[in-house]
């Protein structure tokens, strides 16, 4: 059952109001110490906020949408291996390791799919309280403003959002795209990454993702005329990782020939 117009706006409002009170709670645990864990090595991080907020967003979506399953980086929503009806896919922090050790520099995103499509997307950068949110239907706002398309530059015209191992790695050609780009930069949030491309600050941005990390970011970059795809130009599995190119349509096809040699 597809959603209309109306059922969209509900589904922004209650995210944005869900996104406020828990930015008021992350403020408040800056005061408290943080139980920080690894999860797959040093570098990779889960904190107890990361885990109460995914726990507050699974509650507030069962109450919401009750049909509906949900998929959260911390394991707190359902089991999913389909994309089949409504599915909300959850990074209840993005940029872990900003979290801890800047306690800036990270964000929040929730996506709302229906059989795989993006309907619903919001993405907040939560020190400068501003939420990116919309989607195909309704369109993309920044705290309630029309955003505009960004202009369709070329990579040689703009920077590149890189994540640091690809780049050390020279995984796909990193280091060639970052000669050929107007400079890179590393932000450590995929969320803040993805809002730079929206905001036409950078002109594409290149991370190993999971679902949780690009859907919000998906739902509201195409609207915008933004481009979502592997790093060879495929679709993107929504239930598994990807080597995700987000980009404007010009630096997609620059960053492809680089690419594909
Ligand atoms: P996270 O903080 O929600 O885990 C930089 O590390 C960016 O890549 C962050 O947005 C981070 O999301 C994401 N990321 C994806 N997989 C990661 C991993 N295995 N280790 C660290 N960060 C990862
Ligand atoms: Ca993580
Ligand atoms: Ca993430
Ligand atoms: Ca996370």
């Amino acid at each position: 059952m597809e959603m209309n117009e109306h059922q969209i706006r509900r589904i922004d409002h209650a995210v944005c109001d869900w996104m406020l009170e828990l930015r008021t709670r992350i403020l408040n645990h800056f005061g408290q110490r943080l139980t920080v864990q690894t999860k797959t090595g040093r570098k990779d991080l889960v904190t107890n906020v990361d885990k109460e907020n995914e726990k507050f967003y699974v509650e507030k979506i069962h109450g919401f949408d009750p049909q509906a399953k949900i998929l959260g980086e911390e394991g707190f929503g359902d089991q999913v291996n389909s994309l089949k009806g409504r599915l909300w896919i959850v990074d209840p922090i993005d940029g872990t390791m900003n979290f801890v050790k800047q306690h800036d520099h990270f964000a929040m995103m929730v996506g709302v799919y229906e059989d795989g499509e993006p309907v619903y997307g919001a993405i907040m950068d939560v020190m400068n309280n501003v939420i990116y949110h919309g989607g195909p239907q309704i369109g993309v706002f920044a705290n309630g403003l029309a955003v505009p398309e960004p202009e369709n530059l070329s990579l040689s015209d703009g920077l590149m959002g890189m994540s640091a191992s690809l780049v050390v790695n020279d995984v796909s050609h990193m280091q060639a795209i970052e000669h050929a780009a107007s400079g890179m930069r590393i932000y450590g949030s995929a969320g803040l990454d993805i809002i730079a491309v929206l905001a036409g600050e950078n002109v594409g941005y290149i991370s190993y993702l999971k679902p949780w990390d690009i859907a919000a970011g998906r739902a509201l970059l195409e609207p915008l005329g933004l481009v979502v795809s592997t790093i060879d130009g495929n679709a993107l599995d929504m239930l598994s990782s990807n080597l995700v190119l987000v980009a404007t349509k010009q630096a997609q096809q620059d960053i492809l020939k680089i690419v594909q040699g």
